[in-house]
């Protein structure tokens, strides 16, 4: 039952049935995504909220936080901030937490998935063994992974994560992050070019902030080995999709494995006509485990910030 005394919170996307029923517990919720008219319901109700909680993917554009003067923190359920205008929340003192270090372990597991999926052919296979062709031909050969070279591009605890699973395959890593990273006995390479021309597989797990828009683009497809794998599990905005595709339809790379687009949920028909690239619809951290636990980590920084406790997940 909601009371007056219940603080406000305004939520922008839908999240998981255990988060919508926690919030409702302990908070009065404004589902944004279920008004026909936004621009209306913030004019009536904007000034009431006091919390904004949105997903990583959706964040949440400054026109809206504009129309809600009372606010003073961004619960995201993720760890990307990109969809947020930081240095506008700065300037306004709002808060942003995030679901800190609770999804590293899923997304860097499917890292590995999708590196070993794409190279080894695996969702071909199971065509090939579903449609019967293996009664009557061999399926073709695939890439080797095991003792390979693995460039990472952005080397935070997802890319350390990573870094560490690729070492039980006996890889070698390399990678590119604005600093070295001294802790690190892994190679740094000082841009991505030179990254790009050394690795046999590229995973991109820097985020997605505007100075990275479009930086896998033609001249690192160019780069990178002709026989090499591009992986990516952070942000579509960081790949140029136009030159991707053209690298795969002409065999600039052997191919790729995405699990995010740069308009998603749109994905560009024409990724659907090529062998050489494996498509997911952004599950990097979709498992029921972690999901619970990101779940937890909105409720927890929401609960910090309204008790005026530190909040657990504090990036600003
Ligand atoms: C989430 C993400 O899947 O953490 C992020 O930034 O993109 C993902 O982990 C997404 O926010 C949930 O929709």
């Amino acid at each position: 039952m909601h009371t007056n005394t219940q603080p406000v919170i305004l939520l922008i996307a839908p999240v998981m049935d255990v988060l919508q029923t926690s919030l409702d517990a302990s908070y009065r919720v404004f589902r944004l995504y279920e008004q026909t008219d936004t621009t209306e319901f913030l004019n009536r109700h904007g000034g009431e909220v006091q919390a904004v909680v949105t997903r990583g993917d959706t964040g949440v554009s400054r026109d809206i936080l504009e129309q809600l003067p009372q606010a003073g923190m961004i619960a995201v359920f993720g760890v990307g901030t990109d969809a947020i205008d930081l240095s506008y929340t700065r300037e306004r003192g709002i808060h942003v937490g995030i679901t800190a270090g609770v999804l590293t372990d899923d997304v860097a597991d499917l890292a590995m998935g999708l590196l070993l999926a794409a190279s080894r052919r695996l969702c071909q296979g199971d065509h090939f063994v579903r449609t019967g062709q293996w009664e009557k031909t061999a399926p073709p050969l695939a890439t080797k992974v095991s003792t390979k070279r693995l460039g990472i591009l952005g080397m935070g605890n997802i890319g350390q994560a990573i870094a560490r699973r690729a070492k039980g395959f006996d890889m070698t890593i390399l990678y590119h992050s604005r600093q070295r990273n001294d802790a690190l006995d892994d190679q740094w390479c000082e841009d991505l070019h030179s990254l790009a021309s050394q690795s046999d597989f590229l995973v991109i797990a820097a985020s997605g902030s505007a100075e990275n828009s479009g930086i896998i683009n033609a001249a690192v497809f160019e780069a990178m080995p002709e026989h090499a794998w591009l992986i990516n599990v952070a942000r579509g905005s960081l790949i140029d999709e136009p030159a991707l595709l053209r690298a795969l339809q002409e065999k600039v790379i052997a191919g790729a494995a995405l699990d995010v687009f740069e308009h998603e949920p749109h994905v560009p028909e024409a990724f659907f006509a090529l062998d050489n690239v494996l498509l997911q619809p952004h599950v990097a951290s979709a498992t029921v485990e972690t999901r619970q636990a990101m779940s937890q980590s909105v409720s927890d920084n929401l609960a910090a910030y309204f008790s005026g406790r530190a909040i657990p997940g504090l990036i600003q």
